[in-house]
């Protein structure tokens, strides 16, 4: 396979001045038939070139240019392309082709799901439907007009607004849709299908009523209340924060079971997995409800960021997605609680990006180079590509952003655009120079910066010596310093902040600063500092990197107990349990007798447990030990199953310590009524459910009978399930297998629901969880054509680290079977699914050398173009 370039980048030989498309529905044979009016790019200066149009896995019928139909020697059509080698600098195209949507299993171009005809286009799905050319820099009007079956396809949607629609002498139905933007194809869509649709309006700001629409299956119609509201709150909070309107005058959600991701922005017509979509308290947790929030805002905000001011290349992919997670983690954090959602924010992007960015596949947010581009849709594009953005945002302070961006959205609207006209457009709002900044689009990896402090008594002042550096990433060896905001402050001995004054100002001024580290060494000095202080140093998680410092363990305890930023206090705690489980896992390794956990970090565990005032939400996050993902992440050579030994040690002597009061706890919150989402609420059931899952650790059947009451008086699938999955962990409990059948019997018709049954059963911590998943495979429910469900089940188990990386190698064996099979069916699916695969260098020599074995195999075989870079990179 052929590796692209972005230093290739070429305008487009040929512009679009108009699109209309005409679909002829049929399952296994649909025609398409195009019309394209195309001109030679003006700055071609007339020279003429080829007209290429990219195809795949089309059936050309006809070809005709300007009304004359072109005869097979007049043009040439491969696998991926369709050329007219000398055509006129305007011309009109008409192009017949059929495809045939319900054998596409890739679910990229038109496919039916549950008999909904279906699109996805992005990145480059439309060359599955038509020739076209397919790239983002190419921006039309579409008109559509879509024939179908009333029967089988009642509903008939496109983008834009309705134009027409009717009845034919034959018995079908057509409708016309007319979208006024001009948009790239990767916007294009269609849905089809017998759909109900529940309506509601949103007045604008400028007091434009817009029809709101959501469509969904029968059986589906009574869960859309949550995705409506959602939807709702993100159209005034993008009004009220960003000053941004909606354009049209409707706005249509559609959810589908059978997704490739989470959802899709096409304008004016969003299609949805429908897991970010259904929700009511009985069927939904509470994360499913947030996650819901979030991406129906996520898709929304990107009618501005993204399909207004698109991308000029898909080097170019952040530009719209790690912009659009900023603002969807903005609206999120202003309708939760703010702290929580940055700490669960950073969690995320600490488990999944570091990795990625210490991996085979680190990249820079701005790609340089790729395969399969469907392949960097990564975490390092949206959840780095944000933390970028939020660094602007740190820099130039809220108002200043907010003007930045609507800069950028001025200057742009309408076009094409590139991460750096996104860095130009703040530069120039924010008045600062951001030259160093925009290294974090050319550089991959995760810097480290290291703090050595300083406080001398005499002269009362307070030092911080700086110090940044990145490791190697693949393709780049060598870095330059990176232009980090590191958000601080100091606190005196009684846990208040104290007044800054750095040696340059004139007097003291406020209790946070922003410290710009641009040089790979900088000290910082604070004047007029009375007392030894306790430096909180990259508040708020200010800007992507590892930072060490050699903080003393009472200091530790000290700002976990008394940062004012809340961040801050979560992080110093989260510090403490890394150093202590780092402690216990040296001592496993080497024999050690071990000292168990520090009576410092018990007592301090004890004192938020007890904490009767902080929000529930932070205690809840505060007590949770770092992911064993994490924990991996801070080793050298990694034994997973060393460290969920570790790591339950603690846990069990934290409940030997702290019983009594886990079940106080436990018990204070664990009170039934009404569900609501309110942040309060969300954090007792967050709290209710960390005590129940650690008592469970060790539980008299006393403690199991009120799991099991938690489980069936259960009024919401947030509590139910939480008491599922302890009840799953208690293997020699007969009350395991009557849940695990419970579950199933009552849960087997509602296919979100079993995605949890699969996913909590392959979640579980025991030794025969492996045993149970190769069983779960042969089960009737599990197939590897539903995305959802394929990830339900492999993707937990990959995420079981010590199951996965059991030490006979079967769980590789078993991953890398089920991915060969995959990727016959769903290519993308299958290489996203391989990442577990890839993280082979950091474990111990004899897993390291079973995981590189499947992957040689693997690399062998016939892949698609999709797996076969994931492999091939994996292995370099
Ligand atoms: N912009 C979308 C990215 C996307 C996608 C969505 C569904 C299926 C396949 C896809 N490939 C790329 C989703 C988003 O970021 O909003
Ligand atoms: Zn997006």
């Amino acid at each position: 396979p052929q590796t692209k370039y972005l230093k290739d980048y070429l305008t487009p030989a040929y512009l679009v001045d108009q699109v209309e498309l005409d679909f002829y529905l049929s399952p296994t044979a649909t025609q398409v038939a195009s019309t394209l009016a195309l001109r030679l790019n003006p700055d071609r200066n007339g020279v003429i070139e080829p007209l290429v149009l990219d195809g795949e896995h089309l059936q050309l019928v006809a070809v005709e240019v300007d009304g004359v139909s072109l005869e097979p020697a007049d043009y040439q059509c491969d696998d991926v392309s369709l050329t007219i080698p000398a055509p006129p600098a305007q011309l009109t195209v008409h192009i017949i082709t059929r495809i045939d949507p319900l054998n596409n299993t890739a679910l990229e171009g038109l496919y039916q799901s549950n008999g909904i005809f279906c699109t996805q286009c992005e990145p480059e799905g439309f060359r599955k439907i038509t020739y076209y050319p397919d790239r983002p820099d190419v921006l039309a009007p579409f008109r559509v007009r879509i024939e179908g079956e009333p029967a089988d396809c009642p509903v008939l949607l496109s983008n834009g607004n309705l134009v027409d629609q009717g009845v034919l002498d034959d018995g079908r139905h057509f409708a016309c849709w007319e979208d006024p933007f001009p948009k790239p194809s990767y916007l294009f869509a269609l849905v089809a299908g017998n759909l109900v649709c529940l309506e509601d309006h949103f007045i604008t700001l400028s007091e434009r009523r817009v029809l709101l629409q959501i469509f969904v299956e029968e059986r589906n119609r009574n869960d859309c209340d949550f995705a409506m509201e959602s939807l709702k709150k993100a159209m005034k909070w993008e009004e009220q924060v960003y000053g941004l309107e909606y354009d049209l005058d409707r706005y249509m959600i559609v959810a589908v079971d059978d997704f490739n991701m989470g959802a899709m922005e096409n304008k004016g017509l969003n299609v949805f997995n429908s897991k970010y979509v259904l929700a009511r308290p009985e069927t939904a947790t509470d994360n499913d409800y947030l996650g819901i929030e979030a991406v129906i805002a996520h898709e929304y905000f990107h009618n501005w960021t993204g399909n207004r001011v698109t991308c000029r290349d898909w080097f170019q992919l952040s530009l719209k997605e790690g912009l659009t997670v900023l603002r969807d983690q903005q609206f999120s954090a202003d309708m939760q609680s703010a702290a929580v959602k940055r700490i669960d924010d950073v969690a995320l992007l600490r488990q999944y990006q570091f990795p990625e960015d210490a991996g085979p596949m680190a990249h820079p947010v701005r790609p340089e180079s790729y395969v399969e581009i469907n392949n960097f849709y990564t975490t390092t594009i949206y959840n780095k590509g944000a933390e970028v953005i939020r660094m602007l945002e740190t820099l130039l302070g809220r108002e200043r952003f907010v003007e930045g961006v609507r800069l950028y959205l001025k200057r742009h609207d309408g076009q094409a655009a590139t991460c750096e006209d996104f860095v130009a457009a703040l530069e120039q709002a924010g008045e600062v120079d951001l030259t160093r900044f925009r290294r974090w689009y050319t550089q991959a990896g995760t810097p480290e910066v290291q703090v050595v402090c300083h406080y001398d008594c005499a002269t009362q002042t307070f030092t911080l010596d700086c110090q940044q550096s990145c490791p190697a990433t693949p393709g780049q060896p060598d870095k330059e310093p990176f232009h980090l905001p590191l958000v601080m402050g100091l606190l005196g001995h009684d846990g208040t902040d104290l007044a800054l004054q750095l040696a340059s100002d004139e007097a003291p001024g406020g209790t946070s600063r922003v410290l710009e580290l641009t040089q790979s060494r900088q000290q910082f000095s604070f004047v007029g500092v009375q007392e030894q202080p306790v430096l909180s140093l990259l508040r708020g998680f200010s800007a992507p990197v590892r930072l060490t410092m050699e903080d003393r363990p009472e200091d530790l305890a000290f700002r976990m107990a008394y940062d004012s930023d809340p961040f801050n206090r979560w992080e110093a705690g989260q510090q403490l349990s890394v150093a202590e489980l780092l402690q216990l896992y040296r001592q496993q390794l080497e024999g050690q007798l071990s000292t168990g956990l520090s009576q410092v970090f018990v007592d301090a565990w004890g004192v938020v447990l007890t904490d009767n005032e902080a929000d529930e939400s932070l205690l809840a996050r505060m007590l949770q030990l770092p992911s064993e993902q994490y924990l991996a992440d801070q080793l050298d050579e990694v034994d997973p199953q060393r460290i969920r030994a570790v790591r339950e040690q603690a846990l069990r002597h934290l409940l030997s310590v702290h019983r009594e009061k886990l079940l106080q706890c436990y018990d204070r919150y664990s009170s039934a009524g009404e569900y609501s989402l309110n942040p309060v609420a969300v954090g007792r059931r967050r709290l209710v459910h960390g005590c129940l899952s650690l008592l469970m650790l060790e539980p008299d059947e006393l403690l199991q009978d009120r799991c099991l009451r938690h489980y069936q008086q259960a009024g919401n699938m947030t509590d139910r399930l939480a008491a599922f999955a302890a009840l799953v962990d208690c293997r020699q409990s007969p009350l395991r297998d009557q849940v695990k059948e419970d579950f199933y019997r009552q849960w087997k018709h509602y296919p979100l629901l079993l995605d949890k049954w699969f996913s909590t059963l392959a979640s579980g911590r025991h030794e025969n969880t492996f045993f149970e998943i190769e069983r779960l495979l042969l089960h009737p429910d599990f197939t590897l054509s539903n995305p959802n469900r394929a990830r339900s089940l492999l993707g937990a188990f990959a995420q079981n680290l010590a199951v996965f990386h059991r030490q006979d190698g079967n769980g590789y064996r078993l991953l890398t079977e089920q991915i060969r099979r995959l990727d016959k069916r769903n290519p993308q699916v299958a290489a996203r699914m391989a990442t577990p695969l890839t993280r082979w260098k950091r474990l111990e020599p004899q897993r390291r050398a079973l995981l590189r074995e499947e992957l040689v195999a693997l690399q062998q075989e016939n892949l698609s173009r999709d797996l076969y870079e994931i492999v091939n990179k994996s292995l370099v």
